[in-house]
This record gives C-alpha cells, structure tokens and sequence, in this order.
C-alpha cells in the first residue's frame, strides 16, 4: 500500500475517526471512561487500523497535525458524554514522542481543556515506554501534564526494558498492563504470581492499573481476586465508533 501520499489530505477529507473502547470498574461494574483509537476510512483500502499508518505519520511529521485533531476531537466526545450525565467519565488518549517535540503540546492541552470546558482528570495521556529515548523532554512533559491536572498513563506496560526506571523518575498516575502478560490468565501460578505482584507495586507507589485485552470472563474474575479494579478487553467491549454508544447505555453503565 502507497498510504503516504493520500495522507497528506487525510484530514482535510475527514478520513480519520476515533473509535472508543470502554474501560470498565470490575468492583463496582461500573464504566469508569474510554479509550481512543484512531483508524483512517481509507477512500480506497477501507478501514485501516492505526498500525498501518500511525509510524507513517511519525516518519513524515503528519503525527503533529493528526495528533492535534485526535486530542480535539477525544475532548468534544467527552465533553458530549459530560453534558449527558456523565462528568465522572475519562477520556485516554495515545500520543506519539514527536507530538512531545517542541513546547506546543502543554499549550494545546491547556487550549483544548478551556474550548471543551472540561475538567483536565477527564483527561488522560498514554505514553509508552518506547518513548523513554528522549527521557528529559518527556520527563518535563508528565511533570507539565500533573500540573495542569491531567492524568498520564504509561501504556503496554511491562513489555520494554525500562519499566521499572520509569516509575521511578515519572510521576505517573496510571500502569496499563499490556495484553501480551493478560492473554496468559488464569495461567500458572508464577503467571498469577507476577499480577499480584505488580499490583502490590502499583499499591506501594499509589497508582491505578488497568488490565488490557481482557477477553474472557474468566480472566475478570481472576483479575478481580488478584484486586484488578479496572479492564478493558474485547469481553468487556471492543472499540466502536460514538454513535454506536447509545445514551441510555452510557447513562446507566
Ligand atoms: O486500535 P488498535 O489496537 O489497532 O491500536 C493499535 C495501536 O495504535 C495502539 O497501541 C495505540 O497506542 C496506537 N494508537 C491508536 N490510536 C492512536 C492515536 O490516536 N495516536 C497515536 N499516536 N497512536 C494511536
Ligand atoms: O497499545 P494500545 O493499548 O493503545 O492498543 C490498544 C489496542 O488493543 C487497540 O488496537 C485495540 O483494538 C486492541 N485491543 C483492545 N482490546 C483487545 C482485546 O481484548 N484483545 C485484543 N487482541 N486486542 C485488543
Ligand atoms: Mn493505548
Ligand atoms: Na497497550
């Protein structure tokens, strides 16, 4: 597929959607927000899921602008599931390192919280630990979202070489345990070993944690006795586009 040059008018065109998956409180069965997902309604190709274009846009900079009408477009969503009731709801939403480039980010974070008027916990950023090579600039960068109020997450977490050093010197709010360690549940005993261990952790350093890819109920409910509050997983919901959100449900879940 030659996608690069028909991204470049991508955003002109309105080819890209957002598509929320629900992030659920297991204790409480409670919808606690969503998550983001891009995908790009390819005029040729269909729809077409962020790994087929995400590093695309990295490598030719469109990121920057992409990311700008993702972030907007994440906080008008929230702010419509707001106005229905639900101002207890979050929005997290990926970013990519090249969006951190520059000071711009912090101002439109702060630009996008006033025009939306929502409160910035509505808000939370994923970062990954893949984007640790540029460790001071990301560093200013958590420290400037804490200070506006706005949650950050650290994604796929687990899965790079530096976990540990980021909890360290990050001060984030929230681990989000990458499918690849869930997909193992209910496992063995070191597999429930490790997610209880984890979850200490988190305990410790007064983090939230959120399990990734939960498909089955057996792994809630083992995720629930090891005192995982919070999943998300094609069990619980896979990613859909906003209008296939009915009010009633968001109200009342
Ligand atoms: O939805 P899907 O599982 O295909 O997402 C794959 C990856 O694409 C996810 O790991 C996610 O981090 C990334 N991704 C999804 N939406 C966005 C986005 O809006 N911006 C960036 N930078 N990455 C995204
Ligand atoms: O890296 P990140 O966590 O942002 O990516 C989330 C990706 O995982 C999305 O592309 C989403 O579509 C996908 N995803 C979400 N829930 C599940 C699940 O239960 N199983 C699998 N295989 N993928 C999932
Ligand atoms: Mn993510
Ligand atoms: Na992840």
């Amino acid at each position: 597929l030659n996608l690069e040059q028909g991204m470049h008018g991508a955003l002109q065109r309105n080819e890209f959607v957002l598509f929320y998956q629900p992030v659920i409180d297991l204790y409480e069965s409670r919808l606690m927000g969503f998550e983001a997902l891009i995908r790009w309604n390819h005029p040729e190709f269909g729809l077409l899921p962020p790994d087929k274009f995400i590093s695309i846009a990295e490598d030719t900079g469109l990121i920057e602008s992409i990311g700008s009408w993702v972030l907007d477009q994440a906080a008008a969503q929230i702010k419509k599931w707001a106005q229905q009731g639900r101002q207890d709801l979050f929005m997290a939403v990926n970013v990519s390192a090249r969006q951190f480039r520059g000071n711009y980010f912090l101002n439109e974070l702060k630009t996008v919280l006033q025009r939306h008027e929502i409160l910035p916990e509505q808000i939370e950023i994923e970062i990954t630990e893949s984007m640790l090579q540029d460790f001071h600039s990301i560093r200013k960068m958590v420290l400037g979202m804490r200070e506006l109020g706005v949650s950050v997450a650290i994604d796929d977490f687990g899965t790079g070489y530096s976990s540990l050093a980021l909890l360290k010197y990050l001060p984030v709010t929230r681990i989000k345990i990458d499918r690849s360690f869930v997909i193992s549940l209910p496992g063995t005993a070191r597999d429930v070993g490790l997610f209880s261990a984890i979850m200490q952790m988190a305990n410790s350093l007064e983090l939230n944690v959120t399990a990734e890819g939960v498909e089955t109920y057996d792994q809630s409910q083992i995720l629930r006795t090891m005192g995982y509050p919070a999943v998300q997983g094609y069990f619980w919901g896979r990613p859909v586009a906003a209008e296939d959100y009915d009010e009633v449900w968001i109200k009342n879940s």
